[in-house]
């Protein structure tokens, strides 16, 4: 039984996450947890809501809401979609939380300490009419690099190109778009990435088991020459940057750190918060020195995130102890990156309201069958695009048809001519042993791709687990057996059903509720349903496991099929489609 530490990136608080959002960060990180839970690992499962940096300010101005009450309400619902969604978080924290506060002031002054901070003079847009600095999204302008003329400070949505605010051409404010802005000299803190860059590369080119996506974008910022980072803002909604005895640091009044330099700390706050709430410890899951070194930490984001979570928050973990005689805090070890699920030929987006939401999409089909198609088609190796037809596609053949299928006609069948019952009688003969072989097969494989976090081979390998199924079906054909020959139709039956309990089992992962209904109907006791499949021999015996007369219920249907018609509403109401 191993440690395992599950992060996946912290949602940002300003409105409730796409489907994008959440097939390449928290799905495929809560399929893990629960793999990895039903393997017999020790699970931490931790993630929480972002809540700082100028989105959330103007997104609250918007809302006609204080910063505070906003974020407040938008992490309920964020909560909410969440636990909807099935995700099994252990904890989800969020990064406004005094442990936070705490944590990041801490982690400044010690990278202080080790001279990794350092104050510096830089260069502000300042306005005049909002007597205020204009930090990253609070001023806007033309970019410098394709002239679009609503360029944000940190970003051009054009382009692409990620800006510095004082680059843009005639900048105006965000706020009250006054355009009586000028440039000021003001102080803030920056982060000595550059002093790391050698422990950095050393540790990027040491890690195993990284999708290449991971390390190469990692190499590409080392290659290039890693620059300092300014990690405070003009902002007053944030984490003020203090001296050790908690006082404001001197010139830093109406400042606070920059959201990405708090956020990902709040991996290691939230495991606080949730040890205070259960009575646990953390200390084992994060300081090495306190029991982390045997954890195994695994990262779940989309590759945007990846250089925060690869040059800067390592920075901040390894500035803490860099000769080795400070807080020996854990880095990550496995870093799982995605690409995009893209959204007819775009991206989905949050500000545009572009895509399908986790709370819209709960209104039109059952969280099991979007989490199936979502990972079953997780965007690993490339961006992934999403489409109405291959939604349709997954659920009604691969859940409808192939698992679907399968535990109704079996179970009725059993609840029809056997009472309900596994029945005794006949011999297992040549399609049985077909069918040991391919578990003997399929199952250490599922189990491996899980362990690799290959989810689109995982999903892969379930379905033609179901699939054979079927074919063990077609092939050992109970209701024709059953007119000449009753224990030959009860060997079928007595497979089929066993093939019920098992399919039930590998679905918790992936469609937790149909899973369950399915393991209920079955009258699987809790403690059978974990993933002990064991060696060959045990396999072989996995057909044979229920006791005879064991009693099971045929489950109501499990998956409705999505008709053509819906399709069109879909399409109607949310576009896509041309
Ligand atoms: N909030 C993801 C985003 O909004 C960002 C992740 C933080 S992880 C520490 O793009
Ligand atoms: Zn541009």
């Amino acid at each position: 039984m191993a440690k395992i530490l599950i992060t996946s990136a912290l949602p940002y608080i300003n409105g409730v996450k796409h489907l994008g959002n959440l097939a390449g960060s928290m799905l495929p990180a809560d399929v893990y947890a629960r793999a990895m839970r039903l393997m017999g690992h020790d699970v931490l499962y931790i993630c929480a809501t972002d809540e700082h940096g100028t989105p959330a300010e103007l997104a609250a101005q918007a809302a006609g809401m204080k910063v505070a009450e906003y974020c407040e309400k938008m992490h309920i619902a964020q909560k909410g979609a969440g636990a909807q969604f099935k995700l099994s978080y252990d904890y989800f924290g969020r990064s406004s939380a005094p442990s936070n506060h705490a944590l990041t002031q801490h982690f400044a002054h010690v990278l202080e300490e080790n001279g990794l901070i350092e104050e510096r003079v830089s260069q502000q847009v300042y306005s005049n009419a909002d007597g205020r600095f204009l930090p990253d999204r609070y001023v806007e302008g033309t970019c410098p690099n394709c002239g679009f003329e609503k360029a944000r400070g940190d970003q051009c949505d054009n382009c692409g190109k990620l800006l510095d605010p004082v680059d843009l051409i005639d900048p105006y404010s965000a706020v009250s778009g006054s355009k009586d802005v000028e440039v000021r000299d003001t102080n803030h803190l920056y982060l000595k990435q550059s002093a790391l860059s050698d422990d950095l590369r050393k540790w990027v080119n040491a890690a195993q088991g990284w999708p290449p996506l991971a390390s190469s974008i990692a190499l590409k910022w080392l290659d290039e020459g890693l620059r300092d980072r300014s990690i405070t803002r003009d902002l007053s909604w944030g984490i003020p940057v203090t001296d050790k005895d908690g006082s404001v640091r001197e010139g830093f009044e109406g400042k606070v750190f920059y959201v990405w330099f708090d956020a990902p700390i709040e991996y290691i706050a939230a495991t606080q918060d949730w040890a205070a709430e259960t009575d646990a410890d953390w200390e084992s899951w994060w300081l090495t020195d306190k029991g982390a070194d045997d954890v195994q930490y695994v990262q779940f984001m989309g590759k945007d995130n990846v250089a925060f979570h690869t040059l800067s928050f390592p920075t901040t973990i390894i500035g803490q102890n860099p000769k080795k005689m400070g807080e020996p805090w854990k880095l990550v070890d496995q870093l799982k990156a995605f690409n995009w699920v893209t959204w007819y030929g775009g991206k989905f987006s949050t500000s545009e309201k572009r895509g399908v939401f986790m709370d819209q999409a709960l209104d039109i089909a059952p969280s099991d069958y979007w989490r199936w198609h979502l990972i079953a088609n997780a965007p690993e190796s490339s961006d992934t695009a999403f489409t109405w037809e291959e939604f349709q596609a997954s659920v009604n053949s691969d859940l409808a048809n192939v698992l679907g299928n399968f535990v109704n006609r079996i179970t009725k069948y059993c609840v029809g001519k056997f009472e309900g019952k596994v029945p005794e009688g006949g011999e297992d003969g040549e399609a049985e042993a077909w069918l040991i072989k391919e578990l003997q097969t399929r199952l250490p494989q599922l189990v491996s791709h899980y362990e690799a976090r290959e989810f689109r081979k995982a999903m892969a390998e379930t379905r033609a687990i179901w699939a054979a199924g079927n074919e063990y079906l077609t092939q050992a054909a109970p209701w024709t057996h059953y007119k000449t020959d009753v224990d030959q139709a009860a060997v079928g039956v007595r497979a089929g059903l066993n093939l019920v309990a098992l399919f039930g089992i590998i679905a918790q992962p992936i469609i937790p509720d149909a899973a369950e209904k399915i393991l209920d109907a079955m009258n699987i006791p809790p403690a059978n349903r974990t993933w002990n499949f064991g060696k060959h021999d045990d396999i072989a015996k996995l057909i044979n496991a229920l006791p005879i007369g064991h009693a099971i219920n045929a489950p109501d249907v499990l998956f409705t099929k999505i008709e053509d018609p819906d399709i069109e509403l879909w399409t109607e109401r949310f576009g896509g489609g041309q």
